[in-house]
């Protein structure tokens, strides 16, 4: 059985795991809503045994702790981020604003959605030159686990990539 951390309560004192090892891929959502959807991302890193933890964080409703989690992801170990949200879906772009990490969005297509899901597809793909976002399909969740893991399967070779404010 992979290590598993799937908890929805605030990251508030993330910091303090830094002793432990950390799971390789963050999952995020926006809200708890969003759930039901990531379930095949879920069981797509379960069958490869790839370790991860789940958490329900708003972009909108609670930005503190998405920047929280954004910041310290790395330090804890993370090595990908993926974040799904549905309507005006800033959760990745803002995670990827916060964080190096590679981060792969999930448009969703939420109860309240505009389009099936076309809303949170735009806000999710079209991010700002300098900050990048890799977007699966609407409601892409196993692709998202899919690329996650062929991006850990990657080993290193190259420089670590310059950081975020370098590349605007
Ligand atoms: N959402 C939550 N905070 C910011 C955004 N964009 C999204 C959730 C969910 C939708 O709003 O990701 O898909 C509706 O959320 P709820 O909690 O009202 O069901």
């Amino acid at each position: 059985m992979p290590a598993e951390h799937e908890t929805q309560t605030s990251p508030i004192g993330l910091l303090d795991e830094l002793d432990e090892p950390g799971p390789l891929v963050g999952i995020l959502v926006g809200s708890e809503s969003d759930l039901e959807a990531m379930d095949p991302a879920l069981a797509e890193l379960r069958e490869r045994g790839i370790s991860h933890e789940l958490k329900v964080l708003s972009a909108h409703r609670n930005p503190r702790g998405v920047a929280e989690y954004a910041s310290t992801a790395q330090l804890r170990g993370v090595r990908v981020i993926i974040a799904g949200a549905g309507m005006a879906a800033a959760l990745p772009g803002v995670v990827a604003a916060y964080s190096d990490l590679p981060v792969i969005g999930v448009p969703l297509r939420s109860s309240k959605t505009v389009g099936g899901g076309l809303d949170a597809l735009l806000a999710i793909a079209q991010m700002p030159p300098g900050v990048p976002v890799a977007c699966v399909s609407v409601d892409g969740s196993r692709n998202a686990a899919i690329l996650a893991a062929r991006i850990l399967a990657q080993g290193g070779g190259y420089p670590q990539a310059p950081s975020i404010q370098s590349e605007q």
